[in-house]
């Protein structure tokens, strides 16, 4: 038996109180996949069920229909499984009213951006959907996507030129309800991700015409925000479990952590959920809770990643039993991440480390680090170098970053110690190939070629003589000693200081 509206009272979980037809769609999302359904659409199910409102989301998937196909015989119900050590709590979300796909029927998707009813639309398209430059923050034009919605700004294809055309739309639609724009909010794990919304928004906006990006400078707000919660790709494992314990299948559950954090910069031009009842905190500064988040969470997280794959370890609490290697994390975060970092008000940052590690620790969500690892070209920037560029101002030691991005480095080499192929996905995953032909194992040249990738490392980095010595270093001794023994010896010789 398949969950779905009528077969929702044998659910052997909560269950939305809430009558589903009568709320109205507020929110369109692009980029419907798991992270949304277990964070923003949890929070929105949430304030549904206890303040009401039109605030139904409308998701769209920008690329494939697997999430609309496995959701629609459901009435687009689905199963967020909390798991703990404590164990797994189920609960059925009813916030997603239902899915469009973009490639099927891109007028569809402007159509329903355009909807004078829709007040925000929110965005978890991941790093590499804001097509921009990641070191520089700023749109990258020679991207295919966007030199094809340039071409055609008519039907455009990628984030950025479909909220052009939509907010184009509503500002043509004339005077009354119809002009009202709506507040861009973006949802993805980017430094200033509303002010970098914003910025590519208008540039993009200034190429097809100059007043429109006057007006949405003037009429639409982009608040950051910061969201936190571990989200592990969706297992059949997981739709087993789901199934035993729901007593009704779900062809897409999503899993998540216990913890879930959102911040919110409190700037909607057109109104917003209340979510501030429900455990979001709306402030009007996120800029240090991001830093901390992107920092603290992600720059480790990447680090387990690289590090935790190429010493064999499968997910995160597995890499989380290797005690070199946690050793190694935890004197990075205190020595060279939490110097560059101003607590946000009433937040400890040796707390917030700890909890990170505990969450880290969870053994039921087997988050991969495989899946972590992917489009580190685009995370890079944010989470790891930011800090490198914050300690290198101050005259402080980046030795240990410089591991962690020698281990981003080995990663990308594309082969692992044993000699099996990586299958690395990134965007610059060609440009890694053409270096890895011509630097072989000579760990100066590809330390020095990996360096000068200006959208990840800037101008500046590939000239910061401290840190190009420390990842040269690092990344000739994972070539000679291997990645085990240069982590612990790492660790090791830290700690001896
Ligand atoms: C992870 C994040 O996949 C990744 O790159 O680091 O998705 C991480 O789990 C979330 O940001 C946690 O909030």
């Amino acid at each position: 038996m398949r969950l779905c509206t009528e077969k929702l009272a044998a659910a052997k979980a909560r269950t939305p109180k809430y009558d589903r037809e009568s709320v109205g769609v507020g929110i369109v999302h692009l980029g419907i996949g798991a992270f949304h359904r277990a964070h923003q659409a949890v929070y929105t199910d949430t304030v549904l069920g206890k303040t009401g409102g039109d605030w139904a989301i409308r998701g769209v998937s920008l690329r494939g229909a697997s999430v609309r196909d496995a959701l629609k015989p459901q009435d687009y119900l689905y199963t967020l499984a909390q798991r703990g050590p404590q164990g797994c709590d189920l609960r059925v979300i009813g916030a997603v009213r239902d899915i469009l796909v973009a490639p099927e029927d891109r007028p569809a998707v402007l159509g329903a951006l355009v909807d004078p009813k829709v007040r925000i639309v929110s965005l978890t398209v991941t790093e590499k959907g804001y097509c921009h430059d990641p070191a520089h923050g700023t749109l990258n034009f020679d991207h295919p996507d966007i030199a094809a919605d340039l071409r055609d700004p008519q039907a455009p294809r990628s984030a950025v030129g479909v909220i052009v055309r939509a907010l184009a739309a509503r500002r043509d639609t004339g005077s009354g309800e119809g002009s009202r724009p709506f507040t861009v909010m973006s949802c993805d794990n980017l430094p200033a991700n509303g002010e970098t919304a914003r910025q590519l928004v208008t540039a993009f906006a200034e190429a097809v015409d100059g007043g429109l990006a006057r007006w949405i400078a003037e009429h639409v707000s982009f608040p950051s925000t910061m969201v936190d919660r571990i989200v592990p790709a969706t297992t059949d494992a997981l739709r087993q479990l789901v199934a035993d314990q729901l007593g009704l299948e779900d062809a897409w559950p999503v899993a998540a952590e216990p913890f879930s954090q959102w911040v919110i910069e409190d700037d909607f031009c057109a109104g917003r959920p209340a979510w501030g009842e429900v455990g979001a905190e709306l402030v009007s500064d996120v800029a240090p809770y991001e830093l901390m988040k992107l920092r603290l969470l992600n720059g480790s997280h990447s680090t387990l990643a690289y590090l935790g794959y190429l010493c064999g370890h499968e997910s995160i609490d597995a890499a989380m039993t290797d005690g070199p290697l946690v050793r190694f994390v935890r004197r990075m975060l205190d020595e060279e991440i939490s110097p560059t970092l101003r607590a946000p008000v009433g937040v400890d940052l040796d707390a917030y480390q700890e909890t990170l590690l505990e969450r880290y620790r969870n053994p039921t969500l087997g988050h991969r680090t495989y899946q972590i690892a992917m489009d580190g070209s685009q995370k890079l920037p944010q989470r790891l170098l930011g800090s490198v560029r914050d300690q290198l101002i101050a005259g402080r030691s980046v030795d240990l970053l410089a591991v962690a991005v020698a281990g981003w480095i080995r990663y990308a080499m594309g082969v692992d110690e044993r000699g099996n192929t990586i299958e690395v996905m990134d965007p610059l995953a060609d440009r890694f190939g053409a270096i890895n032909k011509r630097a072989g194992r000579d760990a100066g040249r590809l330390a020095a070629d990996y360096l000068a990738l200006k959208d990840v490392f800037g101008e500046d980095l590939a000239a910061a003589q401290p840190f190009v010595s420390a990842v040269t270093e690092a990344l000739r001794r994972m070539l000679a000693e291997g990645v085990v023994a240069t982590v612990a010896d790492t660790a090791g010789q830290v700690s001896a200081n």
